[in-house]
């Protein structure tokens, strides 16, 4: 059925396709299927119906009215934008042509960062497509739209049981006007460890053909060596290479002497000549404080002549006076999301930033009556996921002390709550700090801040301190991924490891100092790709080939939820994440002009084996549906 979905294809047919064509074609993957796709749906919408959303209290479907869309006509040609830019001039031409606007650039983080840092990366790409056409037209004058990357790539496979990649595909094709933008972890790619070379390389190359544009990369020590692999491949695909210094510590207090204004001017000028198109200077935390930026901002701005990106989390409620100050000392572009995305553990808001400049030298490049009408959309579609909210509603100027990631405040509060932390969130996040002094002061973003993250609240948890670490580590199991940090498996440290403690943790193993890319084994793609054949007795994507060597066992649970429930990403994020009430009807759209009639009637009461029978309708025909009560 494959070949026949191929030779059939219009686009073959007019000889309209490229070595892409495979992978950007999702219909070529539709084949009659055994069961119907109706009724895994129904299956879905049951099981969640009865047994509630993992991580989630089970509550009863909450009503919302539909989101408010902004109202303009999407039949009009789109307008053009850096996208285009980047297309005709290379990027080196669009840097040159970044480095001559007067303007401020702006970079939308709202379909990546700002949800990472606020809902848990829970976003769904339902939400996201509804107004992609709209984005393209009233966004046009972004410089990128960072909406890819980081955590977004696990997530959706993990909890959201969608493929990232027809994300990527979807919003490409219907924005196809402003640069796409992801975080890229360097050696860990969008992962929580380094991979082989061959895997970095062609993750790379790979995104690069789906439609991202930017690739901002960075690595989680500030170790050069874990991002060469990926600056070499993303300059080989002709995107742009983002590279990015993370910020840690505090320049201004002379007291924190291990990562000074210097050395960052170092690691500029490396990253300059490691072939960056663009700096970064990612301040993942959000602990570059106003006057801070404007220095190092101004020292960069003479030590390199590329373009410079900021990168910021309003955590503390100073991201505006900081941008402004970056400003003022020549920043190029800025990261802001949708107003009603931004602030506290996401970024600034673009509205507010648009405001806070107007009548100054530089201005906001933006339409901020367009800014409004997206806001609303968004603020809408963001209470669907008000059970993934942090908790956190002021902000939190103890981030300077905690230096916790925007993105791992509301994902680390998770997984304490998933180990019987809730309570002790104060604590944990305490520990957090005392575990950062103990390793060394380390540059703490994904994933060497997982690595302190687990080892706060394996501490707490154990109510160990620091001492007790030191003095009767030798009997502890520390966790794995603290183990593998001192081994060096995610990089080498700045100034190294603290030697003690890296013989306590580590006791028999040997750590390695070089690269870790250099040791690991290369993947076998094609071996991949025949496992997966066998598995899923079909023609495997090389989307699908690299999902399995990055993600081996999420996406080997992504699958048999797929092969169970179908394509759950076409239902709306409520029943999604609530199934459904008695007596209601939804309507969902499995494909362009097929749409399917749903309505809920009744709920069996359990049987002996703890099954229920669930009564629905299906385009009016009833379907019964048998499902296990495992509340
Ligand atoms: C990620 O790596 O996902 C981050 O957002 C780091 O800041
Ligand atoms: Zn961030």
């Amino acid at each position: 059925p494959f070949l026949e979905n191929v030779v059939k294809h219009p686009n073959f047919i007019n000889g309209d396709f490229d070595t892409s064509f495979i992978d950007s074609t999702p219909e070529l993957f539709k084949f009659p299927v055994r069961q119907d796709r109706g009724t895994k749906l129904l299956s879905y919408i049951g099981n969640v119906t009865v047994n509630g959303f993992p991580g989630i209290e089970k509550k009863k479907k909450p009503i919302h009215a539909a989101p408010r869309k902004p109202e303009i006509d999407i039949i009009t040609e789109v307008p053009s934008g850096t996208k285009q830019i980047l297309d005709e001039r290379g990027p080196e031409g669009l840097a040159k042509w970044v480095l001559e606007q007067d303007e401020v650039l702006l970079t939308d983080t709202t379909l990546r960062d700002a949800h990472q840092s606020l809902l848990a990366t829970r976003m769904r790409s339902h939400d996201m497509f509804a107004v992609a056409k709209e984005t393209a037209r009233l966004q046009s004058d972004l410089f990128s739209m960072e909406m890819w990357g980081g955590a977004t790539f696990d997530v959706s496979y993990r909890f959201l049981k969608e493929d990232p990649w027809q994300r990527l595909i979807k919003l490409r094709e219907d924005i196809p006007n402003v640069l796409f933008q992801m975080l890229f972890r360097g050696a860990n790619a969008v992962g929580y460890k380094n991979y082989p070379d061959n895997v970095i390389r062609e993750f790379a190359r790979t995104s690069a053909q789906a439609g991202i544009d930017v690739f901002r990369i960075f690595d989680s020590l500030n170790w050069i060596k874990g991002m060469e692999v990926a600056i070499d491949e993303v300059r080989n695909s002709g995107k742009v290479a983002e590279a990015a210094i993370c910020y840690t510590g505090d320049i201004l207090d002379p007291s924190r002497d291990k990562y000074t204004v210097q050395y960052y001017k170092d690691m500029a000028k490396e990253l300059e000549a490691a072939g960056a198109h663009i700096l970064a200077i990612k301040d993942m935390a959000g602990l570059l404080k106003p006057e801070a930026a404007y220095r190092l901002v101004s020292e960069l701005k003479d030590t390199v002549s590329l373009p410079i990106h900021l990168h910021t989390h309003d955590t503390s409620g100073n991201g505006i006076y900081l941008y402004s100050k970056a400003i003022e000392a020549g920043v190029d572009i800025v990261d802001t999301a949708l107003g009603t995305m931004a602030g506290l553990t996401s970024q600034p808001s673009a509205n507010s930033l648009y405001y806070a400049m107007s009548g100054g030298k530089r201005k906001i490049k933006a339409d901020i009556e367009s800014l409004e009408t997206m806001s609303h959309y968004w603020e809408d579609v963001r209470k669907y996921y008000s059970d993934f909210e942090s908790g956190m509603n002021s902000p939190h100027s103890e981030i300077y002390v905690h230096e916790m990631p925007g993105g791992q405040y509301s994902n680390l509060q998770q997984q304490a709550k998933a180990v019987g932390l809730g309570m002790r969130w104060e604590e944990v996040k305490e520990m957090y700090s005392r575990v950062n002094m103990l390793f060394g002061d380390v540059v703490k973003v994904t994933p060497s801040s997982k690595v302190v993250g687990d080892m706060a609240l394996f501490m707490v948890q154990n109510e160990l301190d620091e001492k007790t670490v030191l003095t009767r580590g030798e009997n502890i199991d520390f966790p794995e991924s603290v183990i593998e940090f001192f081994e060096g498996y995610i990089g080498q440290p700045h100034g190294g490891f603290p030697k003690e403690l890296q013989k306590v943790i580590l006791k028999e193993r040997e750590p390695i100092t070089v690269r870790p890319g250099e040791l690991l084994e290369p993947a076998d793609f094609e071996a991949i790709r025949e496992k997966l054949f066998e598995r899923l007795e079909r023609p495997v994507t090389s989307h699908e080939v690299l999902a399995y060597a990055l993600y081996p066992k999420v996406f080997e649970e992504y699958s048999v939820t797929n092969q169970t429930f179908g394509d759950v990403s076409v239902l709306d994020t409520l029943t999604f994440l609530y199934g459904m009430r008695l007596s209601e009807e939804i309507e969902v759209e499995i494909e362009k002009g097929k749409t399917l009639m749903i309505k809920l009637v009744s709920i069996g009461e359990p049987q002996k084996d703890g099954t229920r029978i669930i009564y629905f309708e299906l385009n009016g025909q009833p379907r019964e549906i048998s499902i296990q009560d495992m509340t």
